[in-house]
């Protein structure tokens, strides 16, 4: 492990790995993006979520990759899951703002056990509304979802946030990111992300990656086992590998080694 990446991640809250993945497959995952936005019209590409993912092999192959999950067994040992992905993808002119929030405040986990790894597939700057974090408050105790305001005004990511008057932005640090690179932050950290009112693309995957002894609360969960065994002591779930059938899922690079034999 190194030394550096975990001791940066526990004084600030957050790390950033660069180049993490490589050009062609950050790009592969911008095309999942539009690829899934043809085919789901309907729905806000901010908004591409779990249920969406979980039985995709492209997501399969890349929550797998070896390059993430090294990263992220430095944190969390050897059986490790994926337990949400959801991207973040912020079309340009129109891209939703995300308010501050701490992760932990909505997820049904126990223990509060996850590292999330954000994934740039296109550039993520100021200027197209990149990740925000406020250093250090990864210490402060987690606020439930009664403490926090509803602001269901239709134009935010999640519809709900913490006070502004709570909120003290500032030491703020923009996560400006390059196509592969990831930032890694705590559940407990305070972060948003501004509107993207560029005239490019802004699109992140959010990983939740687990040890598979941090117990799903909520029993229709469906996590992805990327590294070692389930943990006998909880009945989490796991989606089965998918199959790659070229009529529902987007060709890519490696998809053979997902095909019937
Ligand atoms: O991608 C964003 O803009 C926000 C991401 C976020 O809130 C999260 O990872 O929890």
């Amino acid at each position: 492990m190194s030394a550096t990446l975990r001791q940066e991640y526990d004084e600030r809250g957050y790390v950033i790995v660069r180049n993490a993945i490589d050009a062609g497959l950050a790009q592969e995952t911008a095309e999942h993006v539009h690829w899934l936005a043809k085919r789901h019209p309907d729905i806000r590409p901010e908004k591409f979520g779990h249920d969406m993912l979980v039985s995709d092999p492209f997501m399969h192959r890349l929550v797998s990759d070896d390059r993430l999950v090294d990263i992220v067994e430095q944190f969390l040992g050897p059986n490790i899951a994926m337990w949400a992905a959801h991207y973040i993808a912020k079309p340009p002119r129109h891209g939703q703002r995300v308010l501050w929030h701490q992760d932990g405040s909505y997820w049904p986990l126990e223990p509060m056990e996850v590292t999330t790894i954000w994934l740039a597939a296109t550039e993520s700057t100021r200027e197209n509304g990149c990740l925000r974090v406020l250093p250090g408050t990864q210490n402060n105790r987690l606020l439930s979802r009664r403490e926090m305001v509803d602001v269901p005004d239709g134009k935010n990511v999640l519809a709900s946030g913490i006070h502004p008057s709570q909120i003290d932005d500032s030491h703020v640090v923009d996560l400006e990111l390059a196509p592969g690179d990831v930032s890694l932050h705590n559940p407990r950290i305070i972060h948003c992300s501004e509107p993207n009112e560029s005239e490019k693309w802004r699109i992140g995957l959010t990983l939740r990656y687990i040890p598979t002894s941090t117990r799903v609360l909520r029993g229709s969960d469906r996590a992805i086992l990327v590294r070692g065994a389930p943990d006998s002591g909880n009945d989490n779930q796991y989606a089965d590998r998918p199959t790659f059938d070229a009529e529902t899922h987007m060709p890519f690079q490696g998809k053979e080694g997902w095909m019937p034999a």
